[in-house]
């Protein structure tokens, strides 16, 4: 008796946090940098559901704004999306280009747009770069 009291309890003390995570929208901010093409600065905002990844931020802001901010990926068998081009920039394998993903900190990403999931409020840069 007493346990299912305490687990009743529990149970009500946990609903509105589970209710506050289900109804949570935040914003994230998208800077995309290009100094390889000496392109100027973009910075887009948009509003997320919890936990959302950071493509469906994307998508959000190419139906925002299509004129400015599209891109394309190609699925890759083991690892989901592969962010290909940004504004009609692409990466290139001889070139040795492509679109890396950067956290808030400036450290890349461990996982790829399909996957990372931004923090509320977070700025994540998309930076057209080399690789060695
Ligand atoms: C080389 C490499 C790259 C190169 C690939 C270019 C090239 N032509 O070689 C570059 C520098 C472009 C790269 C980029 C990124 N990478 Co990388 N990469 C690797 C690495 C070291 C080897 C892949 C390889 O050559 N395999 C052998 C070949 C024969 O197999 P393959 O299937 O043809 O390989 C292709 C895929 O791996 C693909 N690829 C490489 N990285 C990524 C990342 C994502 C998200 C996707 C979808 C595909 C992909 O490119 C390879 C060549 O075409 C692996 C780690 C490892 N040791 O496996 C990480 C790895 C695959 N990369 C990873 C990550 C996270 C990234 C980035 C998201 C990093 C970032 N924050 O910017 C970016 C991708 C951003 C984007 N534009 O979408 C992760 C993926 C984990 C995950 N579950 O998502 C791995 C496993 C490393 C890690 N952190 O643990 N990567």
């Amino acid at each position: 008796m007493a346990l299912t009291v305490t687990l009743f309890l529990s149970a009500l003390l946990l609903l509105p946090v589970l209710l506050a995570q289900s109804a949570t929208e935040y914003p994230v901010t998208l800077v995309v940098q290009d100094t390889i093409n000496n392109r100027q600065l973009l910075t887009y905002t948009t509003i997320i559901p919890y936990r959302a990844v950071l493509l469906g931020a994307m998508r959000k802001i190419n139906q925002a704004n299509p004129k400015n901010f599209r891109f394309e990926t190609r699925e890759d068998p083991n690892y989901g999306p592969f962010l290909v081009s940004v504004n009609g920039v692409a990466g290139n394998d001889t070139a040795h280009t492509y679109w890396q993903l950067l956290k808030a900190d400036g450290t890349p990403t461990d996982v790829g747009v399909g996957c990372y999931i931004p923090e509320p409020n977070e700025t994540v840069t998309l930076k057209f770069t080399t690789w060695d």
